[in-house]
């Protein structure tokens, strides 16, 4: 009842005016070729809250024609570790690296310190813009406003800050080679990358594919989700106010089977890095191997375990389980979604897990105190509501929730059940499965398609170890979940996904190799 009448009550006006909604190419933004738009809506209320210029495969040829001319002329890439004349260096935006004559007439190098400058001065806009990005976070997507504030734009500029740190930092090796050689690895900027991101959360997805495709030197276009379109047009006009020369960053708003494929299937993409369902993530390996073989980073779905040990804290652990898997409406991809908890405090665990789903506080997202927001829109809202009725079906205990909440807009009652699942919900219903033995959770938390992430919550040191090491997932916390630090990689074994972001693991995906082998003319020294 209490997350009936949140979710009913008159939406808050967010605090926020709507400034970018058109495309982003070449530092402008511009209408689509086509000059169609599509609509964006609040979550709370189904309601539109701007239209949105929609690109297509025309404005994808454009942005990445744009990115093109950034990597193949512009400064970007090419900046030296030194500049000849510091007094004197030309703005980045309108220097030619390199020595070498611009379009605009002006001769001189470029420090890659400027490439960190940008990076850094991106960071400080970020924080000096909070509170409207934030907002606009929270609008278009429905997650809590503390949450965008607290948690996703300090993330956001912290991940830039991270990478800012990379970019005067990303070197080759001198290799040993047999005979009179001298062998040299360089590790290149790979070129143009095409980046498709999602809707769950807009500003780190921006963050953990932008943040190492810059710092490396590299071109990108990024294609936001059509749910979300409107916090990455405003981060990347601060990124430009920051000193990103024209061209390096373009964003595309529009829908997956047109722009989203148009840019997996270019010629002129170099790389591509996905987030998004398993099964789109399947379409985007296809579109690239069939147009230029270009390499893949692939960020999907999971179904990911905690397990409670008989050991653990029963209120602490029911208190990390339910964020585990409710955070951001349940829709993460590396949500504990399936919670195994020993026999010995199962019963203690479930009841416990009950009354906190029933406690959790569900409303208008820019409203203190609310936990949980809508759903992203009305088709995740129904396919959660078919699986909750799909598990009760198949025999599952409905324990809490399982409902909408409210009369309007996607909220969803917190709901607990007690199914095997293998299914990727995406929504907030937790699933409490039951094991007597540590081989036996191991074998069943393995038993999935997904590898992404998983929890383990217990006192005991050799538990904690043993489970670590035999979970085939990508992330293993322990005794805490959801931990995001922008120098820890992340990704996903099996179906999870391919290549890992974030740290230096994510340099990798965003570089060339280039071995440069010269003769040794005088090999008796
Ligand atoms: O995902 P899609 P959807 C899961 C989650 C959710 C389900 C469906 O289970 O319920 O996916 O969500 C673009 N070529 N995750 O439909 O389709 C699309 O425009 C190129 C998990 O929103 O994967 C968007 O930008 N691109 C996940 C992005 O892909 C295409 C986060 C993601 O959309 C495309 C989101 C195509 N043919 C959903 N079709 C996670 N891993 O965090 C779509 N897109």
């Amino acid at each position: 009842p209490a997350a009936a009448a949140a979710a009913t009550e008159e939406p808050i006006q967010p605090a926020v005016e709507i400034k970018y909604i058109q495309l982003l190419i070449n530092g402008n933004f511009v209408d689509a070729a086509s000059g169609k738009t599509f609509p964006t809506m609040d979550p709370r209320t189904g309601e539109v809250i701007a239209r949105v210029a929609e690109g297509d495969s025309e404005d994808i040829d454009r942005a990445v024609a744009a990115a093109r001319r950034a990597f193949d002329e512009g400064p970007w890439p090419r900046m030296t570790a030194y500049v000849r004349t510091p007094s004197t260096a030309p703005h980045i935006g309108t220097a030619h690296a390199g020595g070498s004559r611009s379009r605009h007439g002006h001769r001189g190098l470029v420090s890659l310190q400027e490439r960190c400058r940008v990076l850094l001065r991106f960071a400080d806009l970020i924080e000096q813009h909070a509170d409207e990005i934030a907002a606009l976070e929270t609008w278009d997507n429905g997650k809590t406003l503390a949450q965008s504030a607290r948690a996703e734009v300090p993330m956001l500029a912290r991940c830039m800050r991270y990478y800012a740190g990379w970019a005067d930092k990303i070197h080759g090796l001198v290799v040993p080679a047999d005979g009179a050689h001298h062998a040299q690895v360089l590790h290149e900027p790979v070129g143009v990358a095409g980046q498709i991101i999602p809707w769950n959360f807009p500003l780190l997805m921006f963050a953990w594919k932008v943040g190492p495709a810059l710092a490396c030197g590299n071109t990108v276009v990024l294609k936001t989700a059509e749910q979300t379109p409107l916090s990455a047009l405003y981060v990347a006009s601060l990124l430009h106010e920051a000193g990103l020369p024209d061209g390096v960053l373009n964003v595309v708003s529009g829908f997956g089977p047109t722009a989203g494929a148009a840019l997996c299937s270019h010629m002129g993409v170099d790389k591509l890095a996905f987030t998004g369902s398993t099964g789109t993530g399947q379409i985007v390996l296809e579109l690239a191997a069939r147009s230029n073989l270009k390499p893949v980073t692939l960020e999907l779905g999971g179904k990911s375990p905690f397990i409670v040990m008989d050991d653990a804290d029963v209120d602490q652990a029911v208190e990390l389980a339910h964020h585990a898997v409710f955070f951001n409406q349940g829709q993460c991809c590396c949500a504990g979604s399936r919670t195994f908890v020993h026999e010995r405090v199962y019963d203690e665990f479930v009841e416990k897990s009950k009354a906190r789903a029933m406690k959790r506080v569900v409303g208008d997202p820019f409203r203190n105190g609310v936990e949980q927001g809508p759903q992203i829109d009305e088709e995740q809202f129904k396919k959660i509501l078919r699986y909750v009725q799909s598990g009760v079906d198949s025999g599952a205990t409905l324990l809490a929730g399982g409902d909408r909440a409210g009369n309007r807009g996607f909220y969803i009652q917190p709901t607990d059940d007690m199914k095997i699942a293998r299914e990727e919900i995406f929504g907030p219903v937790q699933t409490i499965l039951k094991f007597s033995g540590v081989e036996e959770v191991i074998r069943r938390a393995n038993a999935s398609q997904y590898g992404l992430a998983a929890g383990v919550f217990t006192r005991s040191l050799d538990a904690a170890n043993t489970l670590s090491r035999a979970l085939r997932v990508g992330t293993v916390w322990v005794n805490c979940y959801d931990v995001f630090d922008a120098g820890i990689p992340f990704g996903g074994y099996k179906m999870s996904g391919v290549g890992r972001e974030k740290g230096v693991y994510a340099l990798r995906n965003y570089l060339q190799t280039k071995a440069v082998v010269t003769p040794i003319r005088d090999a008796a020294w």
